[in-house]
């Protein structure tokens, strides 16, 4: 008979902001299918949680528990200041998930056996240590991403604290291609001792104390040098995905007609636009790029945060009606392995890219912050399979000619070929037999045998 003493309680401590929450209740949800008994309290803000709810809908045995956001009482979002709540909230931390973590266990009566966290909540590693169970960490980007945030200290130490400049990585198996300019911000210039650099560099400290760090990525997509200095560093490091074809969680549903649209439109001829979950570009930007899809006449589907209307030039929304379709939110995943998407215009997030490769479509990237420019110059000049946009901007003309290159050219043929191949070897890294499935059972065996 199960008694409460019997049963797995894992407690599970996201990152409420951009796409973070999702892959990981994505994990959550599989470790779940996987372990019968174990029962999870996800601990969140009270805004993620609530996206999550409405998005995803209820998980079974997955309890959502809200954890202070930090914010001051009656506080306005300001889009001047977008970076704000994240501050707030980490200012928060840990307290926040500390009391909530103890107000559980008081509630339940079960201590947790095992912490799962987005990789950016370290101190979970201390959580777990206090109550003397493993740490299994979820790092949501990309392998590369996180290997320069592990070498922090020895990047700052080579490359100097001069801000981006033109130097390669090349002293850095793996990452020879990769300039001091294409790294996150923060990580060679400025303080570390605050907000999210301060964040990014413990990380980096902690997480080889944690008894598994799984990804979302798959061991077939980067250079075997990654991998292996990945395993020097993180010998328990698991890719583990990609999640868009392991986890379990619902589509998006199509509720603006998407597909449908897709339907009536040549293969391969659309431009799929979406800028992920927290950036909108500037002003000019928009302009240059409604300007160049238009003086291209290219079709398009462009997932729009904000206000067309207003951000756009005035009249372009009828003049594109025949070929073009603006949405509000779109079910990126199913658009992505439409036949009828030639090109997807992204800020080169990692869900985006591992979507787009599952999709076989290549990628005309404008990156922002983060790991985004690193992951542009990798898919542009390591993997062949997408383009930088010029300066880092959209211009009409820049834009224009990118799309020329990918929609119409020899070297876009190529790129599809390539990516083909990258998409073949992410179907199966997921097979019975594939390596991230041996990867999510190295997990499991360490969630279970606690
Ligand atoms: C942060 O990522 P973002 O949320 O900005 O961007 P993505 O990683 O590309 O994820 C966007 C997700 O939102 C989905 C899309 C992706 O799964 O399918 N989506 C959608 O379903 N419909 C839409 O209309 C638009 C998007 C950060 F900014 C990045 O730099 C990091 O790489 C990322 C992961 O850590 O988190």
């Amino acid at each position: 008979p199960e008694t409460k003493s019997s049963r797995k309680h894992i407690a599970v401590l996201a990152f409420p902001f951009g796409t973070h929450a999702t892959p990981l209740l994505g994990f959550v949800r599989r470790i779940s299918e996987a372990a019968s008994d174990a029962k999870f309290s996800f601990f969140s803000t009270a805004q993620s949680n609530a996206v999550l709810l409405a998005n995803r809908g209820e998980v079974e045995r997955v309890k959502f528990l809200d954890v202070d956001s930090g914010l001051p009482n009656g506080y306005v979002f300001n889009k001047s200041d977008p970076n704000a709540p994240v501050v707030y909230f980490l200012k928060a931390t840990p307290g926040n998930f500390e009391r909530a973590v103890e107000i559980v266990v008081a509630e339940t009566g079960m201590e947790f056996s095992c912490f799962i966290s987005d990789a950016f909540m370290w101190f979970a590693a201390e959580m777990a240590e206090k109550r003397r169970v493993p740490w299994i960490a979820l790092w949501t980007s990309g392998p590369r991403s996180l290997l320069v945030h592990l070498h922090t200290d020895f990047l700052r130490e080579r490359l100097g604290i001069n801000g981006p400049g033109e130097q390669t990585l090349e002293f850095f198996p793996g990452l020879s291609e990769i300039r001091a300019m294409d790294l996150p911000e923060g990580l060679v210039s400025g303080p570390l001792d605050e907000g999210v650099p301060l964040l990014l560099h413990k990380m980096g400290q902690i997480l080889p104390k944690a008894a598994a760090v799984a990804a979302n990525s798959y061991e077939e997509l980067d250079l075997p040098d990654v991998n292996k200095l990945m395993k020097t560093r993180l010998p328990k490091f698991l890719n583990i995905g990609p999640f868009t074809l392991s986890s379990l969680l619902l589509p998006a549903s199509d509720e603006y007609c998407c597909l449908e649209w897709l339907e009536k439109r040549e293969k391969s001829s659309v431009a799929y636009i979406s800028f992920g979950s927290v950036i909108q570009p500037p002003l000019p930007e928009l302009t240059a790029l409604a300007e160049a899809l238009e003086a291209r006449k290219t079709p398009f589907l462009w997932s729009f945060r904000g206000n067309p209307t207003e951000q756009l030039p005035l009249g372009f929304l009828q003049r594109t009606s025949v070929y073009g379709k603006m949405v509000p939110w779109a079910p990126q995943i199913k658009i992505l392995q439409h036949s009828s998407v030639g090109v997807f215009v992204t800020h080169g997030g990692w869900n985006s890219i591992l979507e787009s490769i599952i999709g076989g479509v290549p990628m005309i990237c404008r990156p922002f912050f983060g790991d985004q420019k690193l992951n542009e110059r990798t898919l542009e000049t390591v993997w062949g399979i997408g383009l930088g946009i010029e300066g880092r901007k959209f211009t009409k003309d820049g834009t224009m000619k990118a799309l020329e290159v990918v929609l119409c050219s020899e070297q876009g043929k190529i790129m599809r070929e390539k990516i083909a191949v990258l998409k073949k070897l992410a179907f199966q890294a997921v097979e019975s037999e594939g390596s991230s499935t041996a990867n999510f059972k190295a997990v499991m065996e360490l969630i279970t045998k606690t």
